[in-house]
């Protein structure tokens, strides 16, 4: 079985980063390893968020890895939150991420603004380890603030094709750019070629957003490409089983600050995995 690391705050409620990447790489059939950057009473767009940093023992942690001899088939970097965060990712990409997948989802913003907590210039601190990514995943918000691009909910094509450009000489590896709104009721994630090129996959909008679904659609999306499917089947088994866990959400009346009851929508990422050699399950 595969062995992921996942480097993301756990939030005690309001589900998002760890309480969402667990379940999900767990049932996608991977192991999932984890160092939670901080334990916060919830994600941010609470009122009133206490916790306390966990960095220090990060980085025992860390060392404990080393000293056991412990290794991962791939690195999934979320929500880091601060200066100090980024500064322990980047030793967890020189300990542990030679020649592996390493996927950053910067996670700092949504909707034209930065989550509450983070400061102006993250963005850019955040840059410096995006280098190192083997993938990046960031919404409309996220790219617009790492390139220094004006926000809008719609660009033009040429604009977008700019936009990937720009993404592309920050991170050398895959750019995927999510939550882009066609105008024509879909919602489409484009796969950058580098060159300014993409590849779009795009489906039907639900008409609601909720809390954690970047986190979701990261969680499936390298889940997987860990399960051996390729870039585009995996972005659009990602934006279908987040298409469903909203649905789901939506007929049950749930709070968008409490997330999807993606919970529900498992099965379906589930029955999408290609069988492997061992099975299991049934
Ligand atoms: O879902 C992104 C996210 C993750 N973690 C924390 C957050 C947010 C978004 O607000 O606050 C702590």
């Amino acid at each position: 079985m595969k062995r992921i690391l996942t480097m993301q705050d756990l939030s005690c409620a309001g589900r998002c980063s760890l309480t969402e990447a667990l379940p999900v790489l767990s049932a996608m059939g991977l192991e999932t390893a984890v160092l939670p950057t901080a334990v916060l009473s919830s994600h941010t767009a609470f009122k009133n968020v206490y916790g306390t940093d966990l960095l220090d023992t990060d980085r025992e942690i860390l060392r404990s890895w080393k000293e056991n001899g412990i290794t991962f088939d791939a690195i999934y970097i979320g929500y880091l939150g601060s200066t100090a965060a980024v500064n322990v990712a980047q030793e967890v990409i020189v300990a542990f991420g030679n020649k592996i997948p390493i996927l950053i989802d910067p996670a700092f913003g949504d909707h034209g603004r930065l989550y509450r907590g983070i400061d102006e210039d993250f963005p850019k601190t955040l840059c410096t380890i995006l280098t190192k990514a083997t993938i990046i995943c960031p919404n409309l918000t996220e790219a617009c603030f790492l390139t220094g691009t004006p926000y809008r909910e719609d660009f033009s094509d040429p604009q977008y094709q700019q936009l990937l450009k720009k993404l592309a000489s920050i991170c050398d590896g895959t750019v995927i750019l999510t939550g882009i709104d066609t105008g024509n009721g879909e919602i489409a994630t484009l796969l950058s070629s580098g060159d300014g090129g993409y590849e779009k996959c795009a489906i039907a909008k639900e008409p609601a957003s909720f809390h954690g679904t970047g986190d979701l659609w990261a969680s499936a999306f390298i889940g997987a490409c860990m399960r051996g499917m390729p870039a585009m089947d995996a972005m659009n088994l990602a934006s279908r089983f987040v298409k469903k866990a909203i649905h789901i959400t939506l007929l049950d009346h749930g709070e968008p600050l409490f997330g999807t009851e993606f919970e529900r929508a498992l099965p379906l990422l589930i029955n999408a995995l290609p069988r492997d050699r061992v099975g299991g399950g049934d």
